[in-house]
């Protein structure tokens, strides 16, 4: 019986920890197109169409490492909340992101 319980809360935090998502801008201050994707945590995401258009970025929470090129490769940066502005660091530049 306190095995089963065990597992339950284990489950129940491991789902927890799957349910980020993150809003893409393809300009700053969170204007110009956009897309809300759904991430897995610790897991890399490849930005598709928004592959170097990226300028600014909302995080729900998340803390994220966005990377120069697709499959998490390349020049790195770590954000960890809402970023208004990637200007001077990292515009336009992202390829694809790993969250926790
Ligand atoms: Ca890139």
């Amino acid at each position: 019986m306190h095995s089963t319980t065990f597992l339950t809360t284990l489950l129940a935090a491991a789902t927890s920890t799957t349910a980020l998502q993150i809003t893409l801008y393809t300009n700053t201050n969170y204007g110009g197109d956009s897309t809300t994707i759904s991430l897995i945590s610790g897991s890399c995401t490849d930005a598709g169409q928004y592959n170097d258009k990226v300028s600014s970025v909302k995080m729900y929470g998340a803390s994220c490492t966005l990377f120069e090129n697709y499959g998490c490769s390349g020049g790195q940066f770590k954000i960890n909340g809402d970023t208004p502005s990637l200007e001077g660091v990292f515009n336009d530049k992202m390829s694809s992101v790993t969250c926790y």
